[in-house]
């Protein structure tokens, strides 16, 4: 297969076609024509197949040379399951066991095989059914930590790590998407764009909002020119598979050199999301318990990250940033915690206004969420995303000024409980 030119597989010619190949064939065990295959890809871009075979399944993850969700009119280059690959591997020495197990790679078929978790599912899907996971905190949290601060050069050598900067910066046309659909598209009307109908009046605010467009001009020039680390580049709550045991993080195919704290700003802000859609999702009963679990969630989400960057500062600072010989080799730790404080105020900026962005984007742009988009009574909808808008224009116009994540659930709580116009 590695020798022919792409073909997209499909249920019917996946068999045949994996069949041949030992690394996928002698884990799946048992004939070929015997397996079990379905294709369950919901995302935006790739195909996605559960294969299930005499001893084992696996997961096929193949990306299609177009963005699934528009279409062939929307041609996207394959390589994007190179850097996926790439992102996993690096995840995996950063954050040991924190993403599915990579059986095989086949970059002409943009193809990985990857264990099959069970019973795990998407955190979003979980998050809108109302289920409060006791670890995504804390797993989350350490993971972001972990990878970010071992991609960057407070960590590596300088050399590898411009290699590695090197290798992801041809992932040009991922990085294209985000800094069109998230950065800029929301604040005009861009042909993708579509919104709730109820949402007219404040979408048409924010639009001439001026404060607010040079801001999240602001992020997007931080987010194309800081390449400070590799972030995961599309952190949000369907990139992260769950039990209550199990935390993992998938789909890293945005990855790519950029700011620290861009992922983190991005999964929180699908954490808010969830907090201003649950009024939405009430048909079965009260969710006052799931709200109040949300905000806890992103208070031990921001928490855990900041300690654990913290902890690896104090440990493993060994890249060329910030260099021990001038702080504690001069027995001047204060030196070295006052930087510290430096680089986690910018993060908390930085992470703010990433995420008042990536709360615009997902009303107004092109790529919706379900946590939205499954409330079927569209004025509900419109109300639970009005609040919503207007919190991540708070974050994003006055990032610099906001003190504490206590001051933002206040905040959070009166939009929701429309106590604000
Ligand atoms: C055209 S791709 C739209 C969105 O889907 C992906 O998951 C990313 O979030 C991207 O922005
Ligand atoms: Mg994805």
């Amino acid at each position: 297969m590695k020798e022919n030119a792409f073909e997209a597989l499909t249920v019917e010619t996946l068999p045949a076609r994996l069949g041949s190949i030992p690394e996928i064939a002698d884990r799946l065990g048992g004939a070929p024509t015997d397996w079990e295959v379905r294709e369950v890809g919901d995302g935006n871009l790739n195909l996605v197949f559960i294969v299930e075979g005499g001893s084992e399944t696996l997961i096929i993850k193949q990306a299609l040379p177009y963005v699934r969700l528009v279409g062939d009119s929307w041609p996207l280059p394959l390589k994007r399951s190179f850097f996926e690959y790439h992102a996993l591997t690096r995840q995996q020495q950063r954050a040991p066991g924190t993403v599915p197990a990579i059986h095989y790679f086949d970059e002409t078929q943009a193809l990985i095989a990857m264990e099959f978790l069970s019973p795990h599912i998407i955190l979003r899907r979980a998050l809108i059914e109302g289920q409060e996971l006791p670890k995504i905190g804390r797993d989350l949290g350490l993971f972001m930590a972990r990878t970010l601060f071992r991609g960057s050069d407070l960590s590596m050598k300088a050399s590898e790590r411009k290699a590695d900067l090197a290798l992801f910066s041809d992932n040009v046309e991922l990085c294209d998407i985000t800094e069109n659909l998230v950065f800029s598209d929301p604040y005009f009307e861009a042909p993708m764009n579509r919104h709730t109908p109820g949402l007219d009046a404040v979408v048409k605010e924010l639009r001439a909002d001026r404060d607010l467009k040079v801001e999240a001009q602001r992020m997007k020039h931080a987010f194309a020119s800081r390449a400070e680390t590799m972030v995961h580049g599309d952190l949000h709550s369907g990139s992260v598979i769950v039990t209550p045991d199990d935390t993992r993080i998938i789909d890293p195919e945005f990855a790519f050199y950029g700011p620290m704290a861009f992922d983190v700003g991005m999964l929180i802000a699908n954490y808010w999301m969830a907090y201003f859609s649950q009024r939405g999702h009430e048909q079965n009963g009260s969710r006052a318990s799931m709200r109040t679990y949300l905000l806890r969630v992103i208070d031990e989400t921001w928490n855990t990250f900041r300690d654990e960057f913290a902890h690896l500062w104090r440990t493993e600072r060994g890249g060329m940033l910030y260099h021990a010989a001038l702080y504690e080799d001069q027995e001047d730790g204060l030196a070295a915690e006052q930087a510290l404080n430096h680089v986690i105020h910018d993060l908390w900026t930085d992470m703010l206004g990433f995420a008042g962005i990536e709360m615009h984007r997902r009303i107004l742009g092109l790529a919706h969420n379900a946590d939205f988009e499954d409330i079927a009574d569209e004025d509900l909808r419109a109300s639970c995303e009005t609040a919503a808008l207007k919190f991540g224009r708070h974050i994003v116009v006055n990032r610099n000024r906001i003190q504490s994540l206590a001051e933002l659930d206040r905040l959070a709580e009166a939009l929701d409980q429309g106590k604000l116009s």
